[in-house]
């Protein structure tokens, strides 16, 4: 068992029955042109977090915990895409409407990529979701019962939106759920506190919240302590 240093308290899980879902960490997000920055968002601020989120796939990687991608990801027909959701706000840009970086959120498209410094190695899961959730509409439920997991950890963006709906479905499944909290990130810090502060709040109520260093000194001790 791996004991983590972990807010409201120890986070404790077996490797090979945990998964690191990493959510939606790509370019439409984190890069100017893409769906982040159509809403309004300054995007420079969640490229801040993609060493963190390297290393903490590095450290899964080496340790046995399967590592499972998200991305938030239209058809091109947008068939998946509700209008309530195309339609919210006043964006210049819409969903499926073409930017620098191809046709917003929709699959396939340069804007859709993860990232290169995060992406999934040949053999990882992605997962591309139709809402904000990352149950909502896709096997990623039936894909962690077949792997046998029963605790997740979480990183990616953004903070508030796709990460804690994914963490608040993924508690309503039974899974303990715990929160890497420097390698999450939003658009606006406060948001970013206030859902820490909410999920890890009333015991852990949605779950536990640690930095990638503690999960480190978990998993490799004699690192911590040389
Ligand atoms: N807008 C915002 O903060 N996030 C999203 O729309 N999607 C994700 O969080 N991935």
């Amino acid at each position: 068992m791996i004991h983590i240093d972990a807010q409201p308290y120890g986070f404790t899980f077996l490797p090979a029955s945990t998964a690191l879902i990493v959510i939606d960490m790509q370019r439409d997000f984190i890069e100017p042109g893409g769906f982040g920055e159509s809403l309004g968002n300054d995007v420079s601020r969640l490229a801040a977090i993609v060493p963190t989120v390297a290393a903490l796939l590095d450290t899964c990687r080496r340790h046995g915990i399967a590592v499972i991608h998200t991305r938030e990801a239209h058809r091109p027909d947008l068939s998946d895409c509700p209008p309530a959701k195309r339609g919210r706000g006043d964006a210049a840009l819409r969903i499926g409407d073409t930017g620098p970086m191809g046709r917003i959120l929709v699959a396939g498209e340069p804007g859709n990529d993860i990232l290169p410094a995060v992406a999934p190695l040949p053999g990882e899961i992605v997962i591309d979701k139709p809402g904000k959730g990352a149950f909502y509409a896709t096997a990623l439920g039936e894909i962690l019962r077949l792997k046998g997991i029963t605790h997740l950890l979480f990183a990616g963006v953004t903070t508030e939106v796709c990460v804690q709906t994914t963490m608040r479905e993924a508690n309503d499944r039974g899974y303990d759920c715990l929160l890497v909290e420097d390698a999450t990130a939003s658009y606006f810090p406060a948001f970013k506190a206030a859902a820490i502060d909410m999920i890890v709040a009333q015991g852990g109520i949605v779950g536990w919240s640690a930095p990638l260093a503690a999960l480190t000194a978990a998993l490799e001790p004699s690192k911590a302590n040389p």
